[in-house]
């Protein structure tokens, strides 16, 4: 499974994560928040970074003064691969809490909402990718579903409700609608994250629908197949320096269909 992985510059810190992360780090160090994502060309909708709010992440040293937030297990892949500056052994500054991040302001490369907030996704899991993934609900049911359940209970999630409300702007047209996961979930009648079973049969249709007969509405390459632009999409920024290539090793992938 080779993904996308997508540096969110951490901007403001929540409290405790603030706390967590005291005396810890450099000062004038860079912090980002690392999602994998299998849709590059989908980062122009992100609204916000799901963490699991039970997941214990580390803040890796990546280079000098740069430190990626993502799960050991993905720490550990990494300096495998040769990401970190240093090979082999990933080296830890802190430990931080996911429930402890939610609310941190994160910026999110290419999306047309630059700051975005880190809330809470109990389906997220710590056995894939880097254990963070990035929201875009305009063209993923399960985060479609999880950023409106946040909105209505936002209290009950501890974060404000405006955090899960920032608009979803259409970036895919597709035979059906240039909101694919919102229509999905409406016609498969999913009233919660909790909706497994429908949530997985939507994705599967969102991601051959937009994978085959999507087009691109926004961006450099609005008008474009989503077939062609993916590529183009992760090589941008790949070159911008805004993201780079991390595979899973096969036989640990899980999948969050199981
Ligand atoms: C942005 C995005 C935009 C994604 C989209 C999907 C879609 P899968 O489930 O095998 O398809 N993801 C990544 N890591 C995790 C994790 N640890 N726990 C739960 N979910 C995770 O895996 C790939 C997708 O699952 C990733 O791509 C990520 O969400 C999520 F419009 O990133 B994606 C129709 C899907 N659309």
């Amino acid at each position: 499974q080779e993904y996308t992985a997508l540096k969110l510059k951490v901007v403001e810190w929540a409290p405790k994560a603030a706390e967590a992360v005291k005396g810890k780090i450099p000062e004038d160090a860079k912090v980002y928040l690392v999602p994998a994502t299998l849709r590059a060309e989908t980062m122009y909708g992100q609204t916000c970074c799901f963490v699991g709010p039970s997941i214990t992440y580390g803040l890796y040293k990546a280079a000098e003064k740069e430190y990626f937030v993502i799960t050991e297990r993905a720490a550990r892949n990494m300096a495998y691969q040769g990401i970190f500056e240093k090979e082999g052994v990933p080296e830890k500054a802190a430990d931080v809490l996911g429930s402890d991040l939610i609310g941190t302001v994160v910026n999110a490369p290419l999306s047309f909402h630059k700051e975005v907030r880190v809330l809470p996704m109990e389906s997220v899991l710590a056995t894939k990718g880097t254990g963070v993934v990035t929201s875009v609900p305009s063209d993923s049911p399960d985060d479609y579903a999880m950023v409106t359940e946040l909105a209505k209970k936002a209290d009950f999630y501890g974060i404000k409700k405006e955090w899960a409300e920032l608009e979803i702007i259409p970036i895919i047209q597709t035979p059906t609608s240039d909101l694919l996961a919102p229509y999905l979930v409406k016609k498969l009648k999913i009233a919660s994250p909790k909706d497994a079973k429908q949530l997985l049969e939507a994705k599967e249709l969102a991601y051959k629908e937009g994978f085959y007969q999507g087009v691109m509405k926004v961006g450099e390459f609005a008008g474009e197949k989503v077939e062609a632009a993916k590529p183009k999409v992760r090589e941008q920024l790949i070159k911008a320096g805004e993201a780079f290539a991390y595979s899973e090793p096969e036989n640990k992938v899980v999948s969050r269909s199981g």
